[in-house]
């Protein structure tokens, strides 16, 4: 065997090994990433459900142009699952400060679960251009208002 050919297999293994290392290491450290969920007609009832004092659940619905609820008040320190579907065309679901970024499909439902640790005014937007009224398409969490709850 050539000295290079045996260079190239062993740089090859190299990065083989270093690929299934990482993806045995990633596996299960990643929950929060975003599930597809069997569609079920219930999920477009749009509610956030208190499930005890510090989880919630809110049913969002995307459709021209709006979210809803466009307002969800949760107390700080609060685990907010979110299921998502849409009613018309694809729109995105974007909360920037919580690095979440999920798709609103039609026929589809999208979970993910965010911890909200410090109180303020996190904004929803649509980050997938949806029509005429895309950039109005907000919505937001709104994290230990006293004045709401
Ligand atoms: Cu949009």
């Amino acid at each position: 065997m050539d000295k290079r050919e045996k260079k190239a297999i062993i740089i090859t293994l190299g990065v083989l090994a270093l690929f299934f290392f990482s993806i045995l290491y990633a596996r299960g450290k990643n929950n929060d990433l975003v599930e597809c969920l069997p569609y079920n007609k219930t999920y477009e009832e749009r509610k956030v459900t208190k499930l005890d004092d510090k989880t919630y659940q809110v049913f969002a619905v995307a459709q021209m142009w709006q979210f809803q609820p466009a307002e969800i008040y949760i107390p700080v320190g609060s685990e907010v699952d979110f299921f998502l579907t849409s009613k018309d065309v694809v729109h995105g679901f974007n909360i920037a400060e919580k690095n979440v970024n999920m798709m609103a499909v039609f026929g589809n439902i999208n979970k993910t679960t965010v911890k909200f640790d410090k109180p303020g005014v996190y904004k929803i937007t649509c980050h997938e251009y949806c029509g005429v009224g895309h950039q109005n398409m907000q919505a937001q969490v709104i994290v230990n208002n006293p004045a709401a709850q």
